[in-house]
């Protein structure tokens, strides 16, 4: 199951008690004050994995409490800091409280505070003074701090695939990465994010590609999955649009009108999706004849649009695409993810 929303409550130990405590020796009448310090609250982190690709486990268990710290004892003992708790989340995950946002956790082991502990209280033997020999007094642990958060994932991915339903986005992504996702004659087979790895060919460097579900006519307005999803691509560098060629569809004109459609729906989700730079795939070429897909070629050129042609199915064209993502990503650093309201 895939979740990218979550309420959590969070709670950092309390701080032990300073302990009261006077030394006793045998003959010595009046010893010193000798209370220890109580032991730090242990505090609640959250860590990014970059395994994970969901907020599932903290549906199942929203609350999360750190280990109190101990009381100081006599004899100078100090009490044991509380046990910290670190709660993995995916790359992407933006916390919040009542609506302010707190983190965004980007990076691969960044770490964030989310609720800290209480300090230990002092013993009574830091309060001897010359004056004051004898102190009857020990500070008090700390509370720990207490929050309710929300945390909301927006996937981190370079590349973010989007058409319509069954326009073979999956397909691409399984055949460019290693990723496994569901692909089926029909559409909604995605009903949720898939993420998979591309390996450039001469550095190495990973390109994480973001398959979404299809978008329909009216998906701002709710049709068919919604357009949620799109949040998911709203930190992508590159768009990789597919548009697919079917029975109803083999000329230029209505691929024209599907591609505008989905263009549609992404600029009433947000104006910055459809300003971010557009890979157009001309999908499933192997239904139609040479000639079909040249004219359709051609179209979207007299509209100054580039289209590369492409079946997913058959592999074909999968080069040509990899190498124009590796360029385009070259031109865009990859610095503005944090940047995504
Ligand atoms: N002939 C042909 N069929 C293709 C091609 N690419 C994908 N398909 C088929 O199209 C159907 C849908 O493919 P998916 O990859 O599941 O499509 P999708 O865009 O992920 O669909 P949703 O997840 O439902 O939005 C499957 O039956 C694929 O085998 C292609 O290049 N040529
Ligand atoms: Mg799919």
């Amino acid at each position: 199951m895939f979740i990218d929303y979550v309420k959590i409550h969070v709670k950092g130990g309390d701080g032990g008690n300073g302990c009261i405590s006077f030394r006793r020796e045998k003959f010595v009448p009046r010893g010193g004050p000798d209370g220890g310090d109580g032991g730090n609250g242990g505090s609640v982190f959250l860590e990014a994995d970059p395994r994970l690709t969901t907020l599932l486990d903290l549906k199942n268990r929203p609350l999360h409490r750190a280990g109190k710290g101990q009381h100081g004892k006599g004899k100078n003992m100090s009490g044991r800091n509380g046990r910290d708790v670190v709660i993995k989340v995916p790359l992407g995950t933006i916390v919040s409280e009542n609506d302010n946002q707190l983190m965004d956790i980007v990076a691969p082991g960044q770490r964030f505070c989310a609720a800290k502990g209480g300090d230990g209280g002092r013993g009574n033997q830091h309060y001897a003074t010359p004056t004051r020999q004898a102190p009857r007094y020990a500070e008090k642990g700390k509370p720990g701090e207490e929050r309710s958060l929300t945390l909301e994932l927006k996937i981190i991915a370079d590349v973010g695939i989007i058409g319509l339903p069954n326009a073979g986005k999956s397909t691409l992504l399984s055949h460019i990465t290693s990723a496994t996702p569901r692909i089926a004659p029909y559409p909604f087979t995605t009903i949720h994010p898939n993420l998979g790895i591309y390996e450039k060919k001469i550095s190495g460097e990973h390109v994480v590609f973001a398959d979404i579900p299809g978008l329909i006519e009216g998906a701002s307005r709710g049709a068919g999955l919604g357009d949620r999803f799109l949040r998911h691509i709203e930190r992508t560098r590159i768009l990789v649009h597919l548009i697919a060629f079917d029975e109803l569809t083999q000329n230029f004109s209505a691929l024209y009108e599907k591609y505008e459609m989905v263009l549609h729906e992404l600029s009433v989700y947000s104006d910055r999706l459809p300003q971010k730079p557009q890979i157009l795939l001309l999908n499933k070429i192997d239904l139609v004849s040479p000639r079909q897909v040249n004219d359709a070629v051609q179209g979207f050129k007299k509209r100054k649009l580039a289209v590369l042609p492409i079946s997913a199915k058959e592999k074909k064209g999968l080069d040509a695409l990899l190498s124009r993502i590796e360029e385009i990503l070259e031109d865009i650093p990859a610095a503005d993810i944090a940047d995504s309201d």
